[in-house]
């Protein structure tokens, strides 16, 4: 019989996962730890076996676009996966999105809802993508405070019923700028039956929620993201079809082939003002404040798979006499990528409780600086690791990394629109650079790193401690150095925050 190769396997993902268990131990009080611990582990089950193997399995099956029925009828129907079918279902009755809502952990709510996340997310197919932005929209109707959407809306958004589950999209890009979005051209007109868009949206992910919030420039308004509205959209109208609303296209990706991200042109979409006429891109800042967390954790948690599928491997693959796992120099590499994956999982859950803390209302005026300025830090941070570390990761199976039926390349593949979706990283430096800019945020940034420093100071991390203490004090000579110098200091934005 010729060599076979044992493929690598994955165990329960929670009781596997001692970086995991340790950071809950220290973050919950032993009730509620006692009882997220159940739920965590049913779910570290389901991503280890069920949905991996599911996958595995679902690996070719893509989004697909049906514009026209039979009789020629314009109908623009999106079919998902089957994984994603089941998806959505897990998702509802979990809680995945409903958990942070609910607020039964109370500031710990965010904490418990992406250790959740963590644990499954990364045997869905990035169903993550629509349940960040529904998370996003449920957060953004209710800080804008609009009474009617939020009775319409919440109740689906944070629903744990698949029957009545909603998700939403996020639609801002358009062809004249992703990142410049105050050059939207997208224009609200007034109509008989209230506010018409008409525009195109250029990358619409999860183009089969029933809802969406997007930007667009009433009629008469001025120039730039001042003169947009945040407009709440339900994608289908009381008849089924489409709200004004036409598919052109999915686009063919690099990664994240599972997400049906479309190209739309809205052509009389109703829609309704969540806030006011005017500051759209002010008001769409809650969204992106939720999302970005979501894309920092969703690097985690890329990481924490690549990591336990190249653990795994290294014990069964064999190589000059000794398993992987023998070689030093393997090990080393693996050491390496463990070091980041720990750095991203302690940086996005950072990230978290702040927002939880913020959303509980028990955030000093410290946190909500500091809140301001981890999400882009910890989002652009992540991004560029998560695309680093999964390279890595699948150079480390060899060339089963580079073959598609193993599902490895995938790994590469979705990491590497974390840095791009949600503001690349420039975008998310100048961003963190607006953070800065508020009085006191460098201060209270460096007295929590210093915080955190202190209890390594006297261990063996005592080198790190310095190379860190270092590179903070750089930071902030090179902050005062350039306040003066506006195109200097934008010009070391992403040095500062890398
Ligand atoms: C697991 C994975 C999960 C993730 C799934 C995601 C799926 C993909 C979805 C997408 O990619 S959706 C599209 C995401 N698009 C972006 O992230 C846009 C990137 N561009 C930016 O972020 C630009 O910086 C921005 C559009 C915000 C700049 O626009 P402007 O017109 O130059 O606005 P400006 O003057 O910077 O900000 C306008 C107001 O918003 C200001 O308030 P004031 O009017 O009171 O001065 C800002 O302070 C406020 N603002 C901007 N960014 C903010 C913010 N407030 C809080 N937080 C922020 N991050
Ligand atoms: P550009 O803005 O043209 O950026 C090009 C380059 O210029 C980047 O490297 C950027 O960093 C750099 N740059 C831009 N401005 C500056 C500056 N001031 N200083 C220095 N450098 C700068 N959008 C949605 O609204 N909804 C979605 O659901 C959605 N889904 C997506 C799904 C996928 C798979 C992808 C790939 C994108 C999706 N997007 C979505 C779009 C995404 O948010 C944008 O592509 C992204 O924000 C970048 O915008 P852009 O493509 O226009 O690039």
């Amino acid at each position: 019989m010729s060599f076979l190769q044992d493929p690598p396997r994955l165990g329960n993902q929670y009781d596997d996962d001692a970086l995991l268990q340790s950071y809950l131990a220290r973050q919950l009080p032993e009730e509620l730890r006692r009882s997220v611990t159940e739920e965590l582990r049913e779910l570290g089950e389901l991503s280890g076996k069920y949905f991996y193997e599911f996958q595995l399995r679902d690996r070719l099956n893509e989004p697909e676009l049906t514009q026209w029925d039979a009789w020629g009828k314009r109908v623009d129907r999106i079919e998902v996966s089957p994984l994603w079918k089941e998806a959505e279902a897990l998702a509802a009755r979990r809680g995945l999105v409903a958990v942070a809502y609910e607020q039964k952990s109370a500031e710990l709510s965010r904490v418990h809802q992406f250790a959740l996340n963590y644990v499954v997310q990364p045997s869905l197919d990035v169903y993550s993508c629509p349940l960040a932005m529904t998370d996003g929209a449920a957060r953004t109707l209710l800080s804008l405070g609009n009474q009617e959407l939020i009775a319409r809306a919440l109740p689906h958004l944070t629903s744990r019923d698949p029957a009545t589950f909603w998700t939403s999209g996020q639609w801002m890009t358009e062809r004249t700028g992703g990142s410049d979005v105050g050059l939207t051209q997208t224009v609200a007109k007034q109509s008989p039956e209230g506010w018409r868009l008409y525009g195109t949206k250029w990358f619409t992910s999860a183009t089969t929620s029933q809802m969406a919030l997007t930007l667009a420039r009433p009629e008469g308004n001025g120039p730039g993201g001042k003169g947009l509205a945040l407009f709440f959209v339900e994608t289908r109208k009381a008849d089924g079809m489409l709200n004004g609303i036409l598919i052109n296209r999915l686009k063919d990706k690099l990664g994240t082939r599972k997400v049906p991200t479309a190209e739309l042109t809205l052509d009389g979409t109703l829609a309704i003002p969540v806030a006011g006429l005017a500051d759209g891109i002010k008001n769409m800042a809650w969204m992106l404040n939720v999302t970005r967390t979501w894309n920092a954790m969703g690097c985690a948690w890329a990481m924490r798979r690549a990591m336990a599928l190249s653990k795994d491997y290294a014990t069964r693959r064999v190589q000059f006499g000794a398993k992987l796992a023998e070689k030093p120099l393997h090990v080393d590499t693996l050491a390496g990528l463990e070091a980041e994956t720990h750095g991203a999982f302690l940086m996005a859950f950072r990230a978290a409780e702040l927002l939880g803390r913020m959303e509980a209302k028990v955030a000093s005026e410290e946190e909500l600086l500091l809140q301001r300025l981890v999400t882009p830090l910890a989002k652009l941070t992540t991004g560029k690791q998560a695309v680093a570390a999964t390279s890595e990761a699948v150079e480390g199976f060899g060339g089963a990394g580079y073959v598609e039926d193993t599902g490895l390349p995938r790994l590469l593949a979705d990491a590497q629109v974390m840095s791009i979706w949600e503001g690349t990283t420039n975008v998310l430096s100048l961003d963190a650079l607006r953070a800065l800019a508020k009085e006191g945020t460098l201060d209270v940034f460096h007295a929590d790193v210093e915080r955190r420093l202190a209890a390594a100071k006297d261990s063996r991390l005592k080198p790190c401690v310095k190379a860190v203490e270092e590179s903070l004090e750089h930071a902030r000579s090179w902050v005062a150095g350039s306040l003066a110098n506006p195109v200097g200091l934008e010009a070391g934005a992403r040095r500062f925050a890398l």
